[in-house]
């Protein structure tokens, strides 16, 4: 036997002996967690500025739990603006009131205000994040979700010797609500961002040199919170996952043993930007996305969206010594301004002194269309035995949405006009009481449920220019109807109106299958011929390519009133996004649940 550290041998005692008092009751257990949202003084980029953040930490606290535990988050507002928090890609069956979107399944956690978010996690493994769900938020408050397997229920893969999260982001110097409340003010795009990070850190950004010396701060990738249970939960994802990190001011670095393999929990949660992400030198394997297993393929990038996550395999196959870099950069293939500042990190093999060089890598071109292509054609389901793809084969309902920008009358606004966005045409407004308390309690007057199953005119929408006569959308608080358990086939088209953009399209409370993507304007008759209905990729944020479409597929069996928007947080606030609203079934545990007690009034 290995010699092992002494307070090694300790924890192992410790485990030993909870499995002892907690006997196969461990099964599925309650994990609990207090998200403290409290404002944090913040440094990057040689400025400080206060940030808001769940415990003070940038990013926040992972929550970690296994397939089939109930998690119990604790929401305190200690902040002065409205709050409410989403549980990105978590099902949420039957209980929406804890998926967390501000006024469609909840009233906001206003300032002083508690809220107790109460969900299971069924049939999902992998990684997932959450984030708040109101105004621009989420810049700084957000973490990862880290969903194990079933005890005793291994990775469809060889098990990687550790783990590390991986959480990509955007920075700004100036306050960010002052950012989107000026576009909002002007009915212009808000300012890009001022650099990317890596969990937390940008890097070395030229802007900002003096960062150079070095903080060594190890940090436990996973905060478990104080429950009764915090120790077996420690053990039990201590043995797995205890991975320390270095934060070094000039940037995040990954230590690595040689010959050992990783895994990589990639999450993007940048506002507004899709991102590549590679490390020199190093080939990536892809074995899960958006907490669902993939057929495992190679690639030396990665492009992830804002709300994707990706797992990636990484063997560190180059010892025995050296540091490598990890670098992320912006996707855009539309004429589009983007903060095009890499975010670096370092991937550094054990032995190797920290003084010596970094074997660099060049991030690809801005508008690399053929990378992100070709890594979007890569995905598939894993759908072997034990995790089928159920791609739905007969369809109930067949929906086509454009997706796209358009222009409104302001005379408030710089230009007297304000640039909106829509689907259908139709520029989401906001209700002031929650959707689904309107829904649940049968109250008129908040929605309606015509939201247009297709456009309500028909054009080129991916024509080179477009009339000004197309540029014009309807406003208001529209829903479309699901009958429990229905099947849909949604294609999600691009419109070339203002630009053609790619916009990654997010659905609360179910995982669809995408069985086709082309460029220009979807073909009813000839493309769904070339759908894949046997592995296609399942996802909860599915990139819709600029200028071209997306066909997915899902089930409706979860009852509630389901968001559905672009997860470029601009495109959401101009009004990219609606709600289905999925009734209830007529079995015993086809409907919703009825509301908390403690569910926030607005
Ligand atoms: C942040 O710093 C400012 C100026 O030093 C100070 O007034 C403020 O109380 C600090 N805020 C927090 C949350 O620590
Ligand atoms: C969480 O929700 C379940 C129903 O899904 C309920 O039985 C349980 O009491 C709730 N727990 C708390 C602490 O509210
Ligand atoms: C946005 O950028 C403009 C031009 O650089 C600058 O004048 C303005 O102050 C910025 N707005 C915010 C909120 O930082
Ligand atoms: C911890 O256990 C005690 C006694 O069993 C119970 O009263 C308390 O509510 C539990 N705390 C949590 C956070 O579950
Ligand atoms: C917070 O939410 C409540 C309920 O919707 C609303 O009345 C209030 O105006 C909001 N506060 C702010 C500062 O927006
Ligand atoms: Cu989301």
């Amino acid at each position: 036997m290995e010699m092992v550290a002494p307070w090694v041998r300790v924890l192992m005692m410790l485990a030993m002996a909870f499995l002892i008092l907690f006997p196969a009751s461990v099964d599925c257990m309650v994990r609990h967690y207090k998200f403290n949202v409290v404002m944090k003084n913040t440094s990057r980029l040689c400025s400080t500025k206060p940030i808001v953040t769940v415990n003070g930490k940038f990013p926040g606290p992972t929550i970690v739990a296994r397939e089939d535990d109930t998690v119990l988050i604790k929401v305190v507002n200690h902040v002065k603006y409205n709050v409410s928090i989403h549980w990105h890609g978590i099902r949420q069956l039957r209980t929406g009131w804890a998926d967390g979107p501000a006024y469609i399944t909840q009233c906001p956690i206003q300032p002083g205000q508690i809220y107790m978010y109460n969900f299971t996690l069924t049939g999902q493994r992998g990684t997932l994040w959450w984030h708040a769900h109101i105004l621009w938020l989420r810049a700084t408050v957000h973490g990862a979700i880290v969903i194990l397997p079933k005890r005793g229920v291994p990775y469809p893969f060889p098990k990687p010797h550790k783990e590390a999260i991986v959480v990509l982001s955007e920075w700004w110097k100036s306050d960010v609500e002052a950012v989107i409340n000026e576009a909002m003010k002007s009915g212009l795009a808000p300012n890009v961002s001022d650099a990317h990070t890596i969990n937390g850190y940008p890097g070395l950004v030229s802007s900002c040199l003096s960062q150079d010396s070095i903080y060594v701060v190890p940090v436990t990738l996973f905060s478990l919170v104080v429950t009764n249970r915090t120790i077996s939960s420690y053990i039990d994802y201590g043995f797995s996952i205890m991975f320390f990190f270095f934060f070094f001011l000039g940037g995040f670095t990954l230590p690595v043993e040689a010959g050992k393999t990783y895994m990589l929990r990639i999450i993007n949660a940048a506002l507004n930007e899709e991102l590549f992400f590679k490390i020199a030198g190093h080939q990536l394997t892809v074995v899960e996305v958006d907490a669902v297993y993939t057929k495992p393929f190679k690639t030396d990038t990665v492009l992830i969206a804002p709300g994707q996550t990706t797992n990636v395999l990484l063997t560190a196959n180059r010892g025995p010594a050296g540091k490598y870099l990890v670098a992320v950069s912006p996707f855009m293939d539309a004429p589009i301004a983007v903060d095009n500042v890499t975010a670096t990190a370092t991937l550094h093999y054990s032995g190797t002194l920290d003084h010596g060089p970094t074997i660099l890598t060049n991030p690809p071109p801005q508008n690399a269309t053929p990378v992100a292509a070709n890594f979007a054609d890569s995905l598939r389901s894993l759908n072997s035995k034990l995790y089928p793809a159920k791609v739905p084969l007969k369809i109930d309902r067949s929906l086509l949405f454009t997706i796209g920008l358009g222009v409104n009358p302001c005379s408030t606004c710089v230009n007297g006009s304000r640039v909106v966005a829509g689907i259908n045409n139709v520029t989401f407004v906001m209700p002031t009481v929650s959707l689904l308390q309107a829904h649940f309690f049968n109250t008129s007057g908040v929605f309606t449920d015509d939201f247009p199953g297709n456009p309500p005119t028909q054009y080129n929408y991916t024509a080179a220019l477009q009339p000004v006569t197309n540029f014009q959308t309807e406003t208001g608080t529209k829903l479309y109807r699901l009958s429990y358990n229905s099947t849909v086939q949604l294609v999600l088209q691009d419109t070339t109106v203002i630009a053609a953009e790619n916009h990654p399209v997010h659905l609360h409370g179910f995982n669809f299958f995408e069985v086709g993507r082309g460029l220009g304007n979807f073909n009813p008759k000839k493309d769904p011929k070339k759908f894949n209905l046997v592995d296609p990729v399942e996802r909860n944020t599915i990139s819709v390519p600029s200028g071209g479409w997306s066909a997915i597929r899902f089930r409706a069996d979860n009852p509630g009133v389901w968001f559905m928007h672009c997860h470029l947080e601009v495109h959401t606030t101009w009004g990219l996004k609606m709600a289905f609203v999925v009734d209830n079934g007529k079995g015993p545990s086809e409907s919703l649940l009825p509301p908390p007690t403690d569910l926030p009034i607005c």
